[in-house]
């Protein structure tokens, strides 16, 4: 291994006074938003450009020194941290933005451009940028593309590899391959937008993403409703996603949850008296939806309460009931993020079981769940069990497995699941995996904790 000074050195070559190395600074990039994955790192080096990224890669590669891509570190996987000393990359000053081609209703961004940042562009050109997720004000495009990101609507918009027509970035070799042009229909050989979208920067670090805009609907309602079951609300999920084409969102959460973001955030909830499960659901159109919602909301049998808000403070309050929930089950220490799929007919009962199992592993852990009802993807949270007590994490995983699930929905597989890849990806499909890997990051410096578990010696 080169020494400190030659790799900081040697970076300096390449980006001038940006490589940071004081230990304070550089703390916050060695660590994840949740505090459970902490690293070292010997330097944080931040280009400022496509160019110099290439360099940092091929700098890298020449010390044989690996290294962490980072966009606005709110993973929740540990896939952005330098678990064992890497370099981290940080793509915070990739900060351009391109005017909104209206035409095409396209928009091209740096890597290090906050979500929140695309939505703002995309809007002021009358049109909307469809992903969203609570963390929109730190989680970057880069970020958000190397992890195939998802949120809260992607039941009516695809995730965030739905929405790439083109992107930049730099392979493990230190090649850049750039394919910006935006052109819907474009049928020329491997999609390596595709490829590398969801890759957790294993393969190559984006540096740039042209990004599909959807129309920025002027109308939105948002109701919550309260339910007596989880398997009363998912019903009335199956029947609005039936008969609401305007539907974007059909969020849910728990009673002990909905409390706990009450307590952290002082807000009052939304019914008088608490319900086991209640959804949070939105529509947008052209037209007022308001009717439309309660119509359809009127078709939801065994409801037990609602409360609708059209106005856009009123909006952001009911969403707050729901988007809290991270930050407020951080309060309680470090969490277990096990963000999951599983098939919408066996959901109900996963999360009724779930605590159950959990308790039966762990008798003092409290488990957590919430998400997005409408595509089968939950949240489910254990605070309780140290960062390093993986047990409660197994049997969430094989239970998912178990009913036909997914071991990642939309957080991706990180350091946290690796070990448990195989549970969701047959021996064929990780084999290809690690020749795809090997092809495009041949001494495999680029965030090697993540995804790929270790090779068998
Ligand atoms: C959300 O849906 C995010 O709010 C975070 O994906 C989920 O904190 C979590 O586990
Ligand atoms: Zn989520």
């Amino acid at each position: 291994m080169p020494s400190h000074r030659t790799v900081v050195a040697r970076l300096r070559e390449v980006v001038g006074n940006h490589v940071v190395t004081d230990p304070e600074v550089i703390a916050p990039f060695a660590r994840d938003w949740t505090n459970r994955f902490r690293g070292q790192t010997p330097a944080v080096v931040r280009p400022g450009s496509t160019g110099e990224v290439a360099g940092v890669v091929r700098a890298c590669r020449e010390l044989g020194v690996a290294l962490v891509p980072q966009g606005g570190n709110t993973g929740l996987v540990g896939g952005g941290v330098p678990l064992h000393g890497e370099v981290v990359l940080s793509l915070g000053r990739l900060t351009s933005v391109d005017e909104v081609d209206t035409v095409a209703g396209q928009l091209t961004a740096g890597a290090g451009v906050a979500l929140g940042t695309v939505q703002q562009a995309a809007g002021a050109a009358g049109w909307r940028y469809a992903v969203d997720l609570a963390s929109r004000g730190s989680a970057t495009v880069g970020g958000t593309v190397a992890t195939n990101a998802g949120g809260t609507h992607v039941l009516h918009h695809g995730d965030t590899r739905a929405q790439l027509l083109g992107m930049e970035a730099v392979l493990g070799t230190g090649a850049v391959v750039s394919h910006l042009g935006g052109l819907v229909k474009d049928n020329t050989g491997y999609h390596l937008p595709g490829l590398v979208c969801g890759s957790e920067g294993t393969l190559a670090v984006v540096t740039a993403a042209r990004l599909r805009l959807v129309p920025d609907l002027p109308w939105r309602t948002v109701a919550v409703l309260a339910f007596a079951s989880v398997a009363d609300a998912l019903g009335g999920s199956a029947v609005l996603r039936r008969s609401l084409p305007s539907l974007e969102a059909v969020e849910l959460f728990l009673a002990p949850g909905l409390e706990l973001v009450c307590t952290v955030t002082g807000m009052s909830p939304p019914f008088p008296e608490a319900h086991p499960a209640y959804l949070l659901v939105e529509a947008a159109d052209r037209v007022d939806p308001t009717e439309a919602v309660a119509e359809a909301v009127g078709a939801v049998g065994r409801l037990a309460g609602s409360v609708v808000a059209t106005e856009s403070s009123r909006r952001a309050e009911l969403w707050r009931y729901r988007e809290a929930h991270t930050e407020a089950i951080n309060t309680l220490g470090p969490p277990h993020k096990l963000d999951v799929t599983l098939p919408l007919g066996a959901l109900a009962e996963f999360v009724d079981r779930v605590p159950v199992e959990v308790h039966a592993v762990d008798p003092t852990a409290r488990t957590w769940l919430f998400g997005h009802a409408g595509d089968g993807n939950v949240h489910v949270n254990v605070t309780g069990p140290a960062p390093g007590d993986e047990r409660v994490d197994e049997t969430v995983l094989r239970l998912v497995a178990g009913y036909g699930g997914s071991i990642s929905a939309e957080h991706g597989i990180g350091a946290a699941k690796r070990r448990w890849l195989h549970l969701a990806r047959s021996d064929s499909e990780i084999a290809a995996f690690r020749a795809i890997k090997r092809a495009l990051d041949p001494d495999g410096i680029l965030n090697p904790n993540a995804l790929l578990p270790p090779e068998p010696s």
